[in-house]
Order: structure tokens, then sequence, then C-alpha cells
């Protein structure tokens, strides 16, 4: 089948899935990629004679529950509770069923599968011409601010490649760089990931001074995303996607699931059931710290309410 043929069907495939961004990117190795022993750095160290990057976007900019605001409840981020924590998959099974019957190779960037995380997705959404990479490390689209979840295919499919990348429209905005309540973002487009809360909150290791700062933060963190002006309007009228649609039906349950005294109560077991389905690799035991933490503090502040 001709390229733009091709390519086309793709698109119309990726349309009829409810994928919101979708672009192509020529398979050459990230020579900028940071972590160079990583098999990110080439998608030939996956698949030897790749042509093309397949880069999906998927709106998560509605994905929030109402009561992140009380600090009797858990909070979490859009991407925790989207499904695509670790990446954007089961949507582009259709694509790869595709692009497998025409007889080509398809490779799914996988995050929850040993050695699966195999692209760099924002570098890779950023040569598929899906946005640039914001101060907060983030990609941002100018539709959708940073709030696409990002997944990746690659494969020996030679399909119309984007040849024009965004330019960077963060010029003299810093404003993530000073929300960040932990300084991760001192240095411009480089996440200082010790340092950052999303990343602690998953770690051993949680040192006193981030307790006052995480609040009701049980998972993830948002303060980078939540103060870049990008995001402004889904912050306030999130765009109506079918994830959206979906989404809205769930919340009246994740709400409930939330509510801090039954969540410290909640066994390992009623933890791999509950929250199995957002196929996260938080361990039971750091997601509990996190809960009582917030417990405690929510006994102290729910007081003064
Ligand atoms: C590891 C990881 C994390 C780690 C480390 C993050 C990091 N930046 O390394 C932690 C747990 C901290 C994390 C946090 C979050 N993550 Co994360 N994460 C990933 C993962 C699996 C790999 C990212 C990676 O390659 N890191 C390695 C660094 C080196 O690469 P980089 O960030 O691209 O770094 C670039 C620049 O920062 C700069 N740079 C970085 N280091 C250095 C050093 C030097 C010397 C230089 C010159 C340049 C430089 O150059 C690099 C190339 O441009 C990706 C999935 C994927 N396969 O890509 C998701 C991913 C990037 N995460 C994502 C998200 C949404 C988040 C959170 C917002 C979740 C949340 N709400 O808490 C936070 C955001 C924090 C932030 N501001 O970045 C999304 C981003 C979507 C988007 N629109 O951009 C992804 C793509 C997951 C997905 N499938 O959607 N994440």
């Amino acid at each position: 089948m001709k390229k733009d043929l091709l390519s086309e069907k793709i698109r119309n495939l990726a349309d009829s899935i409810g994928i919101d961004a979708l672009g192509f990117a020529e398979a050459s190795e990230f020579s900028d990629y940071a972590l160079r022993s990583s098999k990110r750095r080439d998608p030939k160290l996956t698949l030897p004679n790749a042509k093309t990057i397949i880069v999906a976007g998927i709106y998560i900019g509605a994905v929030t529950l109402p009561n992140w605001v009380n600090p009797w409840y858990g909070r979490t981020s859009r991407l925790y509770l989207s499904e695509f924590f670790l990446d954007v998959v089961k949507p582009l099974e259709p694509i790869v069923d595709f692009l497998k019957n025409e007889g080509f190779q398809a490779i799914v960037c996988e995050g929850s599968k040993k050695e699966g995380s195999i692209l760099p997705l924002k570098l890779a959404a950023i040569r598929a011409g899906l946005g640039w990479q914001g101060k907060h490390s983030l990609l941002i689209s100018k539709k959708y601010g940073t709030f696409l979840a990002l997944g990746g295919i690659i494969t020996n499919a030679d399909l119309e490649h984007n040849t024009k990348e965004e330019s960077n429209r963060c010029r003299n905005c810093d404003k993530c760089q000073k929300a960040c309540p932990l300084a991760a973002l001192d240095q411009p487009y480089v996440l200082n990931v010790k340092k950052c809360m999303s990343y602690l909150l998953q770690n051993e290791n949680l040192p006193k001074k981030i307790q006052i700062v995480m609040e009701n933060r049980v998972a993830d963190c948002e303060i980078c995303q939540e103060s870049c002006p990008w995001n402004r309007k889904h912050l306030d009228n999130p765009l109506v996607t079918k994830i959206t649609e979906s989404f809205q039906k769930k919340i009246g349950d994740w709400e409930q699931f939330f509510y801090l005294p039954d969540l410290v109560e909640l066994s390992e077991k009623g933890y791999r059931k509950k929250l199995g389905q957002l196929n996260t690799d938080i361990p039971y035991k750091i997601f509990h710290r996190n809960i009582l933490i917030a417990m405690e503090r929510a006994k102290k502040v729910g007081e003064m309410i």
C-alpha cells in the first residue's frame, strides 16, 4: 500500500479509537536524550529495520476529582487516574493489529513491561509534531496543554513523517519553575528527578519537609502543570473528549474510594483489586505510608475547617 494511503488509514483508525493527537516521526536515534545507556535512546535498538515512530496523545485534562481540594480525601493526578500511568498502550492495539495485517512489524512502548519502555515519548512527540518541551520538561501541545498522556509504536512501515517541529513558546515564562515547592525545576527544561514530589511520593525515603508540602497528595503531583499558562483553559473548562465522557461515569466511585478514613483500612489485596486497573507500579507499602501521612495532616487541618 502506498505511504500516503497507509498514513491516512492509520490516522482514520486513530480518530475512531478516540486518540486526540497523532504524529509520525522518523525512527532515528535521539542524540540529545540524556540517558545514553537507555534503550530508549535509539528505536533501532528495539527494531533494527525501524522506519517510523507513531506517537499518540490522549487528552486527560478532565480526569480530575472535585474533592482533591478536601484534606479528608487523597489526591493523585490526571495521569494516575487515566489508566495511562505506564503509557498509552491498549488504545494502540488496533493500530498494531492493522500494521501486522499489512505485513509490517510493530512494537508498542509499554512501561509496565520489563525492557518495555522503548521510547523517550516526550522527545518522540516533539519530533512527530505534537508540541514542544516546556521548562517543566513536559510536552506542551497548543491545543491540549501538557494534558496529553503519551504512547508510541516503533514500526518498519514507512509513513508520512512530520518534518516541522513546533517552535518553543515558553519564552520568558518561568511560572512552573517558581511554582515547584521543592525547587525541582531550578534548571529550565531539566527536571531534578530526586527533588520531584512525584518521584519522592513513589520512593522509600520521604524526608519530613516533604511531608509538609505534600498536603493530601498520596501519589503524583501536578503543581508545575497547574501553574502553566498553556493549561489555564483546561483547568477552568476541560475539553469534552471520549475519555472525558467515560471518566465522568467513574467520578462518584473514585471520590468515595479516596476518602482517607476508609483508605487507611485498605488491605494490600484491596489495593491490588481496586488500583490494579490503573496499572501503576507504586508498591502498596509506599501508597499506604502516604495515606497515613495525609490522614495525620487531615486530622490537624480538618479541625481548622
Ligand atoms: C521516568 C519518568 C518519570 C520520572 C522521572 C521524570 C524525568 N523527567 O526523567 C518521574 C517519576 C519523576 C516522573 C514524573 C512525572 N511524569 Co513521567 N515519565 C517518566 C518516563 C517513564 C521516562 C522519562 C524519561 O525519559 N526520563 C529521562 C530524562 C533524561 O528524559 P527527559 O525528561 O526527556 O529529559 C529531557 C530534558 O529534561 C533534558 N534533560 C534531562 N536531563 C538532562 C540532563 C542534561 C545534562 C541535559 C543537557 C538535558 C537534560 O533533556 C532530556 C531530553 O530533552 C516517561 C515515559 C517515556 N517512556 O518517555 C514518563 C512521562 C514523561 N511522564 C509523564 C508525566 C505526565 C509525569 C508527571 C506529570 C506525572 C504527575 N502528575 O506527577 C510527573 C511530571 C514531572 C515533570 N515535571 O516532568 C508523561 C509526560 C506527558 C507529557 N505531556 O509530557 C510521560 C510521557 C508518561 C506518558 N506515557 O504519558 N516521570
